[in-house]
């Protein structure tokens, strides 16, 4: 158990932007990371993605429910192997249902996608806005694994004014109202910072939204 000087405590990055940190407990982590091995395996699994401009992103990816490319969605991984997209499990969505509840004070409409990115080496993830979605539900984040920067921005520009948060294994973000559309991006992991329980090298996320399709 970490022993902090100043616990860690929900905090609202900017409005509609919350960090609960240790949302989840280690057996909810462990339950996670199983399911997300499970997810990773082909067909429809893990994947580099690659950009327009013929770039790679860094972080690897799987998708549930939708089907995430850039920039859109479809029912199979149409930038991959072509399989249909797994599907997305009713217990995931009551888990981001819940969390939104919590974090933010909203019942959303039920989550359809997932997200599931791998960090691993150096890899990160510049800034962006999640602007694929029709639907203005708020966007759940869990992390698992290592250490991360979150840097949460504005909904105008990549750069400043920006906040710095750091996500742990079992953190929760949650991003809705006036934050939805911000920018955010992950520019660093901390290597080797995983809780060594959880028998994970590396970092995931688990992003969960609502596509209004
Ligand atoms: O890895 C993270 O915490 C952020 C992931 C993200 O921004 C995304 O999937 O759009």
């Amino acid at each position: 158990m970490d022993a902090e000087l100043f616990p860690r405590s929900r905090t609202e990055v900017a409005p509609g932007a919350v960090h609960v940190p240790d949302r989840l407990d280690a057996g909810r982590q462990r339950e996670l990371l199983e399911a997300c091995r499970d997810w990773a395996r082909p067909p429809a699994g893990l994947r580099t993605v690659r950009t327009p401009g013929g770039g790679t992103m860094t972080a690897r990816q799987v998708c549930l429910g939708w089907h995430w490319y850039p920039y859109g969605y479809a029912r199979t991984v149409v930038d991959g192997d072509g399989s249909p997209v797994k599907p997305f499990p009713a217990w995931l969505g009551e888990l981001g249902r819940d969390a939104a509840r919590e974090a933010v004070g909203v019942t959303p409409p039920p989550y359809d996608i997932a997200l599931i990115n791998f960090y691993d080496g150096d890899a990160r993830m510049g800034m962006h806005r999640d602007s694929d979605e029709q639907s203005d539900a708020p966007v759940v984040s869990f992390s698992l694994g290592d250490t991360c920067v979150f840097r949460f921005g504005n909904t105008e520009t990549r750069a400043r004014p920006y906040t710095d948060v750091e996500l742990r294994s079992g953190d929760l973000f949650v991003f809705g109202g006036p934050a939805r559309l911000a920018y955010h991006g992950v520019p660093k992991v901390y290597p080797g910072t995983a809780p060594p329980e959880l028998g994970l090298t590396g970092r995931l996320n688990i992003t969960l939204r609502v596509s209004g399709r």
